[in-house]
């Protein structure tokens, strides 16, 4: 007798019409046959889907253009379908489940004729996590079959693990027509299950991580009485070899995966890598958070990623073990087969083609690699990986960080006076717009914990969420806002970022071990600067005081851009958050 899962693709093939059923068992063989696939059978326009690069510079490295309207997360046509409304909330768009499924079936009808139908079964977590979740996509594009199996744990085991099973995840995934006006993504949370059609690019097609990992995961998360968040999670060694754990919620394209890969300019201290995006968090035994990454792969912005800012993700997509290493939308040195983009160091190659394939000139600030541009590779090629990495269990959590791109106003590193506090800080998170979703850049938006795009229900609640597992955990982490990006009246930086965070994180751990002071200020504590570690660095007293600069009246237009972002919430908004508003009012 058929299984549920066997069923459930036999349904969506009758609908979808592909021309074969692949079965896909996460082998490297049978992702060397997708990828030959992808460079001689399908494509997208005129271009194949994957073209092989320079393999003694980039071993295993593939490049993939996308269609050009394809190029970023659409959270336009991104909704969340609860049988009410009221539960997605107002951070989000909304559907009744029965109309989006009718709209969706419409569009579906027969897409995948003429094409395969890939399906992956997939875990999220490690197989032996009590956290882990099992999944499968089904999709017509062998881009999104092969990033998968970069991205997840991929493979026969999983579909022995379902077994007879219902309840697994389910993600119906088809490129459509590509067509930005026939592009859905849609989530039905009641039936773990995403529904996504028109886009063949990252989070909106690779189903298993904004949109199960997040979306879906955050609303089960608060049923089940745990968090499903945008964090990075890194451990930090200090000279002592004494590791604390800790996770960082950044909005898309703020330096996640810099972070995460951070090399210190601090002698003594070192950082351990387990994940660049998602966490998932829960009350272990003891009382305290623990945090899993269900991913085992990284999926970072190219532009600005150099031997410079990043070395450590340099020599990752150099490693060669794990096949393949894709670029998504980079520029490409005609001379060398080698990938590039913008702000790699030295000299601009002369005989490059841009993202989509043409000829590039360099004029009027044309870019040669989409802003967005990305590469997508495995977690086992990062050399400072955490021995913790592949512990069921995850690590335990001391410290939550959560930041933003603000070029006025906020400080280098605050830390909330208590969990309640910290929840208040991450709920009035505010950042620049990046290339990373489809809107104007640099606008100012509120982004809750880095979590606007990709929270499945109202926010509202999920504040609430938040409150009530600060009560539930024995010795909650410490909350901290950090921003790198500070500017001064010139535009430049203040601070120079990139490894030298390690200065500012070291003042977290500090915190976390009770070893130093703080300062109390109207928003937060902030270190006393004598407290900060800069031998070796380049920063005047004068410059220093400005990261840590609280003016008062520019607080006020923050504060009135709080009290508007909350009021959308209406009734939902905690009044924890509005006493704390009012509090920090006051203060001022
Ligand atoms: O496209 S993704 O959502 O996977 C990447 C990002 O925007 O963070
Ligand atoms: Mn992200």
């Amino acid at each position: 007798m058929a299984t549920p899962l066997e069923n459930w693709v036999e349904e969506q093939a009758m609908l979808t019409e592909p021309k074969r059923i692949w079965w896909c068992d996460g082998s490297e063989e049978e992702a060397h046959r997708i990828i030959e696939i992808g460079m001689n059978e399908e494509k997208i326009g005129n271009h194949p889907i994957f073209h092989k690069l320079n393999q003694t510079a980039y071993p295993f490295g593939y490049l993939h253009r996308s269609h050009p309207t394809d190029v970023a997360r659409t959270e336009h046509l991104t909704y969340v379908c609860h049988s009410e409304g009221t539960l997605a909330g107002p951070n989000n768009n909304w559907m009744d489940p029965g109309e989006a499924k009718e709209l969706l079936t419409g569009l579906t009808k027969g897409c995948m004729k003429g094409r395969t139908m890939y399906v992956l079964p997939y875990m999220m977590g490690h197989p032996d996590s009590p956290y882990a979740k099992a999944c499968v996509q089904l999709t017509d594009v062998s881009y999104v079959a092969i990033s998968m199996r970069i991205m997840t744990r991929m493979g026969k085991k999983v579909t022995e693990k379902i077994g007879k099973r219902e309840d697994f995840f389910k993600g119906l995934h088809s490129v459509g027509e590509f067509d930005p006006n026939r592009r859905f993504i849609m989530h039905f949370p009641g039936e773990h299950f995403v529904w996504s059609i028109g886009s063949g690019y990252g989070g909106n097609a690779l189903l298993g991580k904004k949109c199960f990992s997040l979306r879906i995961a955050s609303w089960q998360g608060l049923k089940e009485g745990w968090l499903a968040e945008h964090m990075v999670i890194i451990g930090i060694e200090d000279p002592d070899g004494n590791i604390t754990y800790l996770a960082a919620a950044m909005p898309s394209a703020c330096g996640k995966t810099n972070l995460a890969m951070l090399e210190s300019t601090l002698p003594g201290y070192k950082v351990w890598t387990l994940g660049d995006d998602i966490a998932w968090l829960n009350v272990g035994p003891d009382g305290r958070l623990w945090a899993i990454n269900p991913e085992i792969g990284l999926f970072g912005v190219a532009p600005g990623t150099s031997m410079k800012t990043n070395p450590n993700m340099m020599r990752t997509l150099k490693a060669g073990k794990f096949f393949p290493v894709l670029f998504t939308n980079a520029a490409l040195n005609l001379d060398t087969n080698e990938p590039w983009w913008e702000g790699m160091e030295g000299e601009v190659p002369g005989n490059l083609s841009d993202w989509q394939g043409n000829p590039w000139e360099n004029s009027n600030g044309n870019k040669a690699a989409h802003p967005n541009s990305r590469f997508t590779v495995s977690i086992e090629h990062v050399s400072t990986l955490s021995k913790e990495f592949k512990n069921p269990k995850g690590v335990p959590i001391s410290a939550i960080l959560i930041g933003g791109r603000r070029s006025q106003l906020i400080p280098l590193v605050v830390e909330g006076f208590n969990w309640q506090h910290g929840v208040f800080i991450g709920a009035s998170n505010g950042s620049e717009t990046t290339a990373a979703a489809l809107h104007k850049i640099g606008v100012l938006r509120r982004d809750p914990m880095a979590m606007l795009p990709f929270c499945g229900y109202n926010m509202g609640h999920y504040f609430g969420h938040w409150l009530n597992m600060g009560e539930k955990l024995a010795s909650p982490p410490r909350i901290f806002s950090v921003n790198w990006f500070r500017m001064d009246e010139n535009g430049e930086f203040i601070w120079p970022g990139f490894g030298e965070n390690i200065r500012a994180l070291k003042w977290i751990v500090d915190r976390v071990h009770g070893r130093v002071g703080a300062r109390e200020t109207p928003v937060g504590l902030v270190p006393h600067l004598k407290d900060l570690e800069l031998d070796g660095m380049n920063l005047s007293e004068e410059r220093l005081e400005k990261l840590f600069e609280i003016h008062p009246r520019a607080w006020d237009d923050e504060v009135l851009g709080i009290e508007k972002f909350f009021e959308q919430f209406g009734q939902t908004m905690p009044e924890m958050m509005w006493g704390a508003l009012r509090t920090l009012k006051a203060n001022l």
